[in-house]
C-alpha cells in the first residue's frame, strides 16, 4: 500500500518536472501586458523577434477587458488589421492560448483602431519542443 502510494507520487514528481521543463509560458508584453504599444511602451513585433515558440508553449495575454479583447485571425486579416470574422476570440482579460501546432499564429486586438496602432502580434511556432534528453549515448 505504502510503496504502491509511494510509486504513485513519483510517477506524477516525474510528470511535473517534464511539463515544467518543456512547456515555455509567455506573458505577451511581459510587464506591460497586452495593451496599446505607445501606453505600455511595448513593441510586440520586438518582443516576439528574440523568443523561440515551440509546439506546447502558452501565450498568456492579460488585460482590461473594458478597451481589449484578443482575436486571431488570418494573415491577410493580420495585415489589414480586419477583425470582422476571427478565427478565435478571446475576452476574459486572462486569456491562456496553447499553441498547438507549427506555424503563424496572428493576433490582434479587435476593438476600435488598435490593431492600426500596433496591438497586434505575429507568433511564429517553429518546432516541437525538445523531447527528454537521451538517456545513453
Ligand atoms: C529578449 O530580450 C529581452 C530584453 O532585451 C531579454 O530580457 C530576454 O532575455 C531576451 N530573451 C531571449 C530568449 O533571448
Ligand atoms: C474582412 O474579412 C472578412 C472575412 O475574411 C471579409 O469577408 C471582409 O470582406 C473583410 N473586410 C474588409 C474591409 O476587407
Ligand atoms: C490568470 O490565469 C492563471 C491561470 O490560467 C492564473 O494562475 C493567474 O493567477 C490569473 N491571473 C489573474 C491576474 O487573474
Ligand atoms: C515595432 O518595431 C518595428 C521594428 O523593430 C517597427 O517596424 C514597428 O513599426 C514598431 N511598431 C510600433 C507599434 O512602434
Ligand atoms: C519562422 O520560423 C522558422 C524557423 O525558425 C523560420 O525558418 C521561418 O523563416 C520563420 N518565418 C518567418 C516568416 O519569420
Ligand atoms: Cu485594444
Amino acid at each position: 500500500m505504502a510503496l504502491a502510494i509511494k510509486k504513485t507520487l513519483a510517477f506524477l514528481m516525474i510528470i511535473t518536472a517534464f511539463q515544467v521543463s518543456f512547456a515555455t509560458v509567455y506573458k505577451v508584453g511581459d510587464s506591460a501586458g497586452w495593451t496599446l504599444p505607445s501606453i505600455g511602451q511595448v513593441n510586440y513585433t520586438k518582443w516576439a523577434s528574440n523568443k523561440t515558440f515551440h509546439v506546447g508553449d502558452v501565450l498568456v495575454f492579460t488585460y482590461d477587458i473594458l478597451y481589449h479583447n484578443v482575436e486571431r485571425v488570418t494573415q491577410k486579416n493580420y495585415g489589414s488589421c480586419n477583425a470582422t470574422s476571427p478565427i478565435a476570440s478571446y475576452s476574459t482579460g486572462n486569456d491562456s492560448i496553447t499553441l498547438k501546432k507549427i506555424g503563424h499564429k496572428y493576433f490582434i486586438c479587435g476593438v476600435d483602431d488598435h490593431c492600426q496602432m500596433g496591438m497586434k502580434i505575429d507568433i511564429n511556432v517553429t518546432t516541437i519542443s525538445p523531447a527528454a534528453p537521451p538517456t545513453a549515448v
